[in-house]
């Protein structure tokens, strides 16, 4: 079965003005949908990887044969990343964390602020193309990738995920990263961030 795009649980316009309608389309409709066409075209060779999800791929990514593995890598994780990436966010979004999230951000980063502060510290300094995340391993970590590596491929469940590639921000933030960062916190759904720290924690 192939992959698909999910679709977008909002209106194109719904996140604005902290992402702009423009850049949600071409970043849900042609980037995502691009990760997944490659993703598909990679699998088509070997069907027996047809059944697995595409986070059990990213799991063990050194199982998949060498030939697909590295378009496997950057269109399984650009996949998985961006279907996250659509979900923890909403209309009307973000302002302080509730529930068990809450509790647990105070408790290893001293407050919220403090955790904004690392975390868009980190993907801030994330050189060229990549992720800044919030993983669970043990505590609340903050860690980055390169690319589209995900987190899974280090035996990690990414709680909350911020894309810093261009096309994410620079439509509406040009060269203005760390204003791109401020902004998106107030597209967070603290509700689905809950229940992916639930998920993190089996
Ligand atoms: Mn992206």
């Amino acid at each position: 079965m192939a992959h698909e795009v999910p679709p977008l649980p909002y209106d194109y316009k719904a996140l604005e003005p902290h992402i702009d309608e423009q850049t949600m389309h071409l970043h849900h409709d042609k980037h995502h949908q691009a990760y997944v066409n490659n993703l598909n075209g990679a699998l088509e060779k070997h069907p027996d990887l047809g059944s697995k999800s595409v986070e059990d791929l990213l799991r063990n990514i050194n199982a998949v044969p060498e030939d697909v593995r590295t378009v496997v890598r950057n269109n399984g994780g650009g996949h998985s990343n961006h279907s996250m990436f659509w979900a923890i966010m909403k209309p009307s979004g973000g302002g302080e964390p509730n529930g068990p999230i809450a509790d647990q951000i105070k408790k290893d980063f001293g407050s919220f602020e403090d955790f904004k502060k690392q975390f868009n510290d980190a993907a801030a300094k994330q050189f060229g193309s990549g992720w800044g995340w919030l993983i669970w391993d043990g505590k609340l970590k903050i860690m980055t990738t390169a690319n589209q590596d995900s987190p899974f491929m280090q035996g990690h469940f990414p709680i909350l995920g911020n894309d810093v590639w261009e096309h994410a921000y620079y439509l509406k933030y040009q060269n203005r990263r760390p204003e791109y960062l401020a902004a998106w916190w107030n597209t967070v759904n603290w509700d689905e961030v809950n229940k992916r720290f639930e998920q993190a924690k089996k």
